[in-house]
């Protein structure tokens, strides 16, 4: 007979659930910020702790939570993520076991659940490096909006992936929208933005999109003037690769929501040493 389990530290099970629920409890703990969520900001962090992994050099990825550091912190295209880790401060302190880059991608996984998107595949593993035992990587790992399908394609091929994974991430543009204060462009891409949905697809395809006539950055808008497009969300249309990607979606949002979870909890895992063995995303919703 199994000997009754010892209570103490060595049977110490963090909980995951505990930290999810804290990160759902913050989702829209302040009104006034943004569209009353603070969902898109936490993915986007998660995004680009994880956007900067090289396959060929195995460097970057969420391992490491090395955007707490400079000059990481400071890259253009984190401006505004500061929001995203401060609001995530508490939590930490709160279950100081998870490391920092668990809980930034647990944090953007729990978000897209919570605005009603697919379960997103998570498990735990990703460790902090020590601000003096890590590698600073080079900035310009992340794209930049105002380019064209090739600098996409460079950009997510160096981190392994297809284009079909391309045009499915990039739906997580349904999401949040830009800051003239932090990337320079403005607006939400659709009408709906904390909501996780296949609406932004629906927009590229059947709304009619011109530049924006402006002294900012290129960027394209309707004929409302409220909704917005970057020059490299237009090139997933204009792309003869990208285009069938995002006519699919756009009429099957079941086909987005499946693909952008397989694509999204692999982006959440790229270069992190999980044990050999452990399953490659865990099986059954952590919810
Ligand atoms: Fe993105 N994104 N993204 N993006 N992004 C911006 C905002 C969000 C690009 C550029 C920008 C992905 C791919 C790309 C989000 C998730 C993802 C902004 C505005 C720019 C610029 C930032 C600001 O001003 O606050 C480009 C270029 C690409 C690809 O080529 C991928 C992939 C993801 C996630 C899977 C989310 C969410 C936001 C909204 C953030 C917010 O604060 O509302």
């Amino acid at each position: 007979e199994a000997a009754p389990k010892k209570s103490g530290a060595a049977s110490f099970k963090p909980d995951y659930d505990a930290v999810r629920k804290a990160v759902e409890d913050l989702l829209e703990s302040n009104e006034d910020y943004d569209d009353g969520s603070y969902g898109p900001v936490l993915v986007r962090l998660a995004w680009h702790t994880s956007g900067t992994f090289d396959k060929n050099t195995n460097t970057g990825g969420s391992n490491g939570a090395t955007m707490r550091f400079l000059p990481e912190s400071n890259w253009g295209a984190n401006a505004g993520l500061a929001v995203a880790r401060d609001l995530l401060e508490p939590v930490k302190q709160k279950y100081p076991w998870i490391s920092y880059s668990d809980l930034w991608t647990l944090a953007g996984a729990t978000a897209i659940e919570a605005m009603g998107g697919p379960h997103i595949p998570w498990r735990p593993g990703r460790s902090d490096y020590a601000p003096q035992n890590f590698v600073a990587l080079p900035d310009g790992r992340l794209p930049d909006g105002d380019k064209d399908a090739k600098h996409v394609r460079d950009i997510f091929y160096r981190m392994g992936f297809n284009d079909q994974e391309i045009v499915a991430l990039c739906g997580a543009h349904t999401l949040g929208r830009c800051h003239d204060d932090r990337s320079g462009f403005v607006g939400p891409w659709t009408n709906a933005p904390t909501t996780f949905s296949n609406l932004y697809f629906v927009e590229l395809t059947e709304n009619k999109w011109h530049k924006k006539k402006w002294k900012g950055p290129l960027q394209y808008e309707d004929k409302s003037g409220q909704l917005m497009m970057l020059n490299t969300d237009m090139w997933l249309l204009w792309d003869k690769k990208f285009k069938p990607y995002v006519q699919q979606y756009a009429k099957d949002e079941e086909a987005f929501f499946k693909d952008f979870a397989a694509a999204f909890s692999k982006l959440l895992e790229l270069g992190v040493p999980f044990p050999e063995g452990s399953a490659a995303a865990s099986p059954t919703p952590n919810k």
